[in-house]
């Protein structure tokens, strides 16, 4: 309070001091006024980003393969990933965050996995792997995937957020960088692309 009340009044000082007397007094004054707005402005920006962030993708592509994927994030938490896709085969399937949430030319125009940290392609929990790397889901007898899956590197804002960027389902399995196959640093020779989706915001 004290402190509060003293830059207010010297701010309103400051005029009348540098009007009349040296500059070095209106300077002195200002210098440690400033500091003072710029803290409470950090406290209000801490407060802003404290909030839940939720995201919906619509996967859809020439196949009978469909889904939708739920993702919500609490502050700066890991997301959490709601994943429902029906019309598979049984057995597992690559699943990814790819780069772009273009679908111009279908699922293809998504481009690579989204890797802003320019590392090999692995499973999610190794140290090195794209952040898009979700490594496999599993469809039953049924076809349909129902999972839910967290992760830390696929968060709902700031530089590296996946809004805007495109799950896709593949054909074939994942091989998590290890099958040895010239694709599988890249793309975990995952086969086609099944649908994709882009991650927009929601509200619910
Ligand atoms: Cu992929
Ligand atoms: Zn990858």
């Amino acid at each position: 309070m004290a402190a509060t009340s003293m830059a207010l009044s010297s701010s309103l000082v400051t005029p009348t001091v540098a009007a009349s007397k040296s500059g070095f007094q209106g300077v002195a004054v200002r210098v440690s006024h400033v500091p003072m707005m710029a803290k409470s402005n950090n406290h209000r920006n801490l407060t802003i980003v404290a909030a839940t962030k939720k995201a919906v993708a619509v996967l859809k592509g020439t196949s009978n393969v469909e889904g939708v994927v739920n993702l919500i994030q609490e502050d700066d938490g890991p997301t959490t990933v709601n994943v429902k896709i029906t019309g598979l085969t049984p057995g597992k399937h690559g699943f990814h965050l790819h780069e772009f949430g273009d679908t111009t030319n279908g699922c293809i125009s998504t481009g690579p996995h989204f890797n802003p940290k320019g590392k090999t392609h692995g499973a999610p929990g190794d140290e090195i792997r794209h952040a898009g790397d979700l490594g496999n889901v599993v469809a039953g007898q049924d076809g349909v995937v129902e999972v839910t899956l967290t992760d830390d590197q696929i968060p709902l804002s700031g530089p590296t957020s996946v809004v805007g960027r495109a799950f896709v389902i593949h054909e074939l399995e994942d091989d998590l960088g290890k099958g040895g196959h010239e694709l599988s640093s890249t793309t975990g020779n995952a086969g086609g692309r099944l649908a994709c989706g882009v991650v927009g915001l929601t509200p619910n």
